[in-house]
């Protein structure tokens, strides 16, 4: 059984993937123990200075579990996690499914117009923060959501240093809880029905609020369990997690849980910094690791710079956002490692190319689905399949694909097809190999770096502003960042600078990545015959200082 107000695969479909050895019945709440079983004392985290065996991860996830069980937290209850890359992540993120709360998996960069949403939606119990985190403080963001919020009745800490209060908590209402008194002698605890959801990722969105993703335990067992074949991970594996855990690239494709359960370690990065990563490549003998094309960039560049020994390092898995075939070309023969191009989604399909791929399709391409049951589609603009090679939307259905957002029947219906096909609002075509090629999108969204940002939800706060009457975002390309926010604006009067317009969305708590990069005033917003303002005349004007603006 599922959750309340997610969709289900249908039933004979769901059969059939467990007919078919696809979904095996696993709760990921019982994985840790049984990798303590197989793997005992090697390595399974490290950061820092610190290394954990798997049996100690094992052990300190199930004293979490008993930890959340006697501070209140019940199974089925949401979650919100908002850690940075710490071995607490992990514990936690394990915990709560081993005793069937699930978290929402939310990023550090998220403030408050983000964070208060994804209580809200949710209907969270509860909140897991840094504490104070490059400069910010959570705790403090926990409790002003927490007054207005009846539902959200605990703040988890994980660092109270400076916040001296909170181990006694003054005002005696137990909100804030120090992550340190999660801990408690284990309990027997029945386990979950695979077939729930495990977690919830969020959407990189097309609409004005983050949509969250269903993820049960079945499917993301099954999706992790096949990548990491596919990949060839052993107990030699060391991978390192130079991005945010909290991304589905990172989390799952094979990431920390496809590591892990092949008996391999994961070393956690704070950041993605090619000093850093470099560092630990070296230091830990890393073996595959996984970035956006960005951050891949800045590796290129610096490595020009840096002796570092990279030799441990077999694949680079670059992926989460368009990677320009020149950047492609230079990984080999500059950092020595094979490329695997990685097209993937929160939402569930992933393409990937495989070991012995050519060279030019490695290059060329995001290579094919990672299971032989997923089903892809590529449709034109009535819905109808093109013929082989051509180029359309991509719609896809699986086994560890959505069926519905949680908690959105309106976008639902709008975001599958009536036999449960996924739009991914992605453009694609598929080689006569059944290779994947994307070649752009048609959901409206900017992505920046790897981060993805809805147009929508930037129009909507920047419409807010005082002096502003319209707005309208888009996408203009960019060397370095692929794309970055340029937003066309149109005012009553005054016309407020952008440092100000930053200004205000920060003053409203919108996360810092999906602040505009450029703002330009015009006089009116170009519309589309059906009236709908023309965001292809606006990509093509900000891309263009010459370019028509309306
Ligand atoms: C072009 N666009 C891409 C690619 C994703 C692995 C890798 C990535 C993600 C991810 C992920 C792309 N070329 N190679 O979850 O497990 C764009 C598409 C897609 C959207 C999904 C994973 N790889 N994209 O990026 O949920 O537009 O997942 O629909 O963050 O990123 O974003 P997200």
């Amino acid at each position: 059984m599922m959750l309340e107000d997610c969709t289900p695969w249908p039933a004979a479909t769901a059969a059939r993937y467990r007919r078919e050895g696809i979904w095996l019945g696993t709760d990921l709440g019982s994985l840790p123990r049984a990798w303590a079983r197989a793997y005992g004392t090697d390595t399974a985290l490290v950061a820092g200075e610190q290394r954990m065996s798997f049996r100690e991860l094992a052990d300190r996830i199930d004293r979490r579990a008993a930890g959340f069980v006697r501070a209140g937290v019940r199974p089925g209850d949401r979650i919100v996690l908002q850690l940075p890359n710490v071995p607490e992540f992990v514990e936690i993120a394990f915990a709560l499914f081993r005793m069937g709360a699930k978290p929402v998996f939310s990023l550090t960069s998220h403030r408050a117009q983000e964070i208060r949403h994804l209580c809200e939606l949710s209907g969270a119990k509860g909140y897991v923060v840094p504490g104070v985190f490059r400069g910010f403080d959570h705790t403090a963001l926990g409790r002003r959501i927490a007054a207005e919020l009846p539902s959200l009745t605990k703040v988890f800490v994980l660092d109270t240093d400076g916040d001296a209060d909170q181990e006694a908590d003054g005002d005696g209402d137990g909100l804030v809880v120090p992550l340190g008194r999660v801990d408690a002698e284990p309990f027997p605890l029945p386990g979950a029905d695979p077939s729930d959801v495990a977690f919830f990722l969020l959407s990189g969105g097309t609409t004005a609020l983050p949509k969250l993703i269903p993820r049960t335990h079945d499917d993301y067992a099954y999706q992790t369990r096949t990548v990491a074949e596919l990949l060839g991970l052993g107990r030699d594996t060391v991978y390192l997690a130079a991005l945010p855990v909290e991304f589905n690239f990172t989390w799952g494709c094979p990431g920390v849980i496809g590591t892990l359960s092949r008996g391999g370690t994961v070393v956690l990065a704070p950041d993605p910094t090619a000093d850093g990563c470099f560092r630990l490549i070296e230091r830990e003998r890393v073996t595959l690791t996984s970035v956006v094309p960005t951050v891949a960039r800045l590796w290129l560049e610096e490595r020009e710079w840096s002796d570092a020994d990279l030799s441990s390092l077999r694949v680079l898995q670059i992926g989460g956002a368009r990677l320009e075939p020149e950047l492609a070309a230079r990984i080999t023969p500059e950092l020595g490692c094979r490329l695997q191009q990685v097209f993937g989604m929160a939402e569930g399909l992933l393409t990937m190319s495989r070991p012995d791929d050519d060279d030019h399709s490695v290059l060329h391409t995001q290579g094919q689905p990672v299971s032989e049951s997923d089903e892809v589609l590529i449709v034109d603009e009535h819905g109808h399949p093109v013929p082989r090679g051509g180029t359309g939307e991509l719609l896809t259905r699986g086994p560890y694909t959505l069926r519905g957002y949680y908690r959105a029947p309106e976008h639902n219906a709008r975001a599958f097809t009536a036999d449960g096909f996924y739009r991914t609002g992605d453009v694609a075509a598929m080689t006569p190999e059944g290779r994947l090629v994307v070649q752009g999108r048609i959901k409206d969204i900017v992505i920046r770096g790897g981060d993805k940002i809805a147009a929508g939800e930037v129009e909507a706060q920047l419409a807010t502003v005082p002096g502003i009457s319209a707005a309208a975002v888009v996408p203009v390309p960019d060397e370095f960042m692929g794309e970055r926010i340029y937003a066309f604006l149109v005012s009553r009067g005054e016309q407020p600078p952008l440092t100000v317009l930053k200004a205000a969305l920060q003053e409203r708590g919108l996360a810092d990545f999906k602040l505009p990069d450029r703002a330009e005033y015009v006089a009116r917003l170009p519309l589309t015959p059906l009236g709908k303002v023309d965001k292809k005349v606006l990509a093509a004007a900000a891309a263009d200082p010459t370019a028509p603006r309306g």
